[in-house]
């Protein structure tokens, strides 16, 4: 009976606690774990960079690198959980005032990510230069209108 007890009051308390921070203790973690899916995709995207601004790049990394990179740009979306604008954090406010325009972005983001990394695997160095010229596009522009400066 005891236990029965102790197992509907956890059950209680999971779904009160679950629908808001479901995969983040604090808003603390959500940060983390955007930053940290965003400085894998910077250090990727700017290992492809390196790439193609050699005299022969070496396709074999600029594919690695790109089939990661769209993997990870399905990642820190969902960390921009509500009330997780913390000083160390450079989101701004409109992130969660222009939901859809955010949402687009990052959809953007993700489609041409998806591109470049289908251009890597073609293999042709002008075709995955402007793949990438386009994906760095879309990083810029929701940087541009999303992320603080400082
Ligand atoms: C990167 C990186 C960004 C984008 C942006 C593209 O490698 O860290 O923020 O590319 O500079 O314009």
């Amino acid at each position: 009976m005891k236990s029965f007890v102790f197992a509907a009051l956890f059950l209680a308390g999971a779904a009160v606690s679950v629908p808001a921070l479901a995969q983040f203790q604090k808003p603390e973690d959500a940060v983390k774990y955007r930053q940290s899916a965003m400085a894998l995709i910077g250090n990727h995207f700017g290992r492809i960079f390196g790439q193609l601004k050699a005299d022969k790049p070496n396709v074999q990394t600029i594919q690695s690198s790109a089939a990661l990179v769209e993997t990870l740009g399905a990642l820190p979306f969902e960390a921009f959980v509500p009330d997780s604008t913390l000083p160390n954090s450079k989101a701004k406010p409109e992130i969660w005032t222009e939901q859809e325009k955010f949402k687009a972005a990052a959809q953007k983001m993700q489609a041409a990510v998806a591109k470049l990394n289908t251009a890597a695997k073609g293999g042709d160095v002008a075709a995955i230069k402007a793949a990438f010229s386009d994906a760095g596009g879309t990083c810029k522009g929701c940087h541009d209108d999303f992320r603080a400066k400082q």
